[in-house]
């Protein structure tokens, strides 16, 4: 049966968040691994009156098939709230709402990539990012980071070995696995540098509006160039990822390719979705709602990291992020995180390991610790069960 399959199903495999994802959902367990939103900040009650306020004023039309480009006001709403929030200043008829942000990677793959074409990434970067790219049989080419984002004289020499790179993937607000913030200073350099080819960049940025300490910075898009950048953001951790609500901010010319492949895709965005998000919008105070995620997600990080500094060995080191959702440790050489990961499940506790973040593989000794669904006795607890499987008898 193999034979029939294609060729590029040889690339794809499962996403190990998701893996992950099916042994958490017992509720005893401790998850540090899924980038999972808190629910108890969901706004449950707002979200039904939305709905019961879509069904009353629009009846069948939210249940009718509709553009693929997305809810004209939706758009709109995106349009006007992006100036504050990123910086960037998209017209409306410049958003195309996806069905979260993870069909915008698959589409923006579509659009700009050809077997062996070359993406430049973060090292380590979204694995679903990856995921969606590695059906289209790209080779990926890995700029290093540190603690101020990537580094541009790394990107420069990437750039040399592969002139004709295609895309830069980036996720410059605390990035998704390191928990890192790109300092303005080298989101500048990184523009000046890929200003000099014809390359795109891909801005994602889903954590952007959650800040929790420092001062907020101007997006990519807000920086460069005009057609430079295509900004992906969503609703999932600002609202709720349920609705699979976003959108991809770019360019006419580019928003017209995107929409050619969301027509084959999916034809367009679950109407309902979207015109409930846009009601919401109207009426609900989502920046207050943010508010109260940063609040909580502030707590919860501190919780994570002072148990860290208590219970992880010596030679463990790990990211202090300003906001986002994750934590980044990095164990001594030659301990493997994915035979922790058997041990911690064991325990009852679960993280996503390193090494599924580079796409080329190594850094088997780094973790990706969640810190947004768990209360902060019980991320305390988690870490504790960790740093038991490390301390007294290192893997
Ligand atoms: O599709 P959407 O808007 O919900 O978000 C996808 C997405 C896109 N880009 C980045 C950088 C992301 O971090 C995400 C979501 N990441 C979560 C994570 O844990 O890494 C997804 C967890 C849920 C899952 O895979 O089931």
């Amino acid at each position: 049966m193999e034979e029939i399959f294609a060729r590029r199903m040889q690339h794809v495999r499962a996403s190990e968040i998701r893996e992950i994802l099916k042994v958490t959902e017992r509720p005893d367990f401790i998850s540090l691994a899924g980038g999972l939103p808190a629910p108890e900040l969901f706004p449950v009650t707002e979200i039904a009156e939305a709905a019961r306020r879509c069904f009353a004023e629009d009846g069948a039309a939210a249940l009718q098939y509709s553009t693929t480009e997305g809810y004209a006001p939706l758009r709109a709403a995106i349009a006007r709230r992006l100036p504050e929030t990123t910086g960037a200043r998209p017209g409306a008829d410049e958003i195309l709402i996806t069905t979260g942000s993870q069909q915008g990677l698959d589409l923006v793959g579509k659009v700009f990539l050809d077997e062996g074409d070359v993406v430049l990434c973060e090292s380590p970067t979204y694995l679903g990012g990856l995921q969606a790219f590695r059906v289209f049989g790209p080779r990926f080419v890995e700029v290093e980071t540190d603690d101020e984002g990537m580094i541009p004289a790394s990107l420069e020499r990437c750039l040399e070995a592969e002139p004709r790179a295609k895309l830069l993937y980036a996720i410059p607000d605390f990035q998704n696995p390191a928990g890192r913030t790109w300092s303005l200073a080298r989101r500048e350099a990184v523009l000046a540098i890929v200003e000099r080819h014809r390359m795109a960049v891909i801005e994602d940025c889903p954590y952007g509006e959650l800040r929790f300490s420092g001062s907020p910075l101007p997006s990519l898009m807000a920086l460069a160039g005009p057609g430079q950048v295509l900004q992906l953001g969503t609703f999932s951790k600002i609202l709720c990822p349920g609705l699979r609500v976003a959108w991809i901010a770019a360019n006419r010319a580019m928003i017209e390719k995107l929409v050619l492949v969301k027509q084959a895709a999916d034809l367009h965005s679950p109407s309902l979705n979207q015109r409930l998000v846009s009601r919401l919008l109207e009426t609900y105070d989502l920046a207050a709602g943010i508010e109260r995620m940063r609040d909580l997600y502030r707590r919860r990080c501190g919780a994570m990291l002072a148990a860290l500094e208590g219970e992880f060995p010596e030679g463990a080191t790990w990211t202090r992020p300003e906001g986002g959702l994750f934590v980044w440790v990095t164990l001594p050489e030659g301990v493997s995180a994915r035979d922790l990961l058997t041990r911690a499940i064991g325990v009852q506790v679960a993280f996503v390991p390193g090494g599924a973040f580079f796409p080329n593989g190594g850094h088997e000794n780094t973790l990706r610790l969640n810190f947004s669904i768990m209360t902060p006795e019980r991320i305390a607890e988690g870490v504790r069960r960790l740093g038991a499987l490390l301390v007294p008898a290192p893997l």
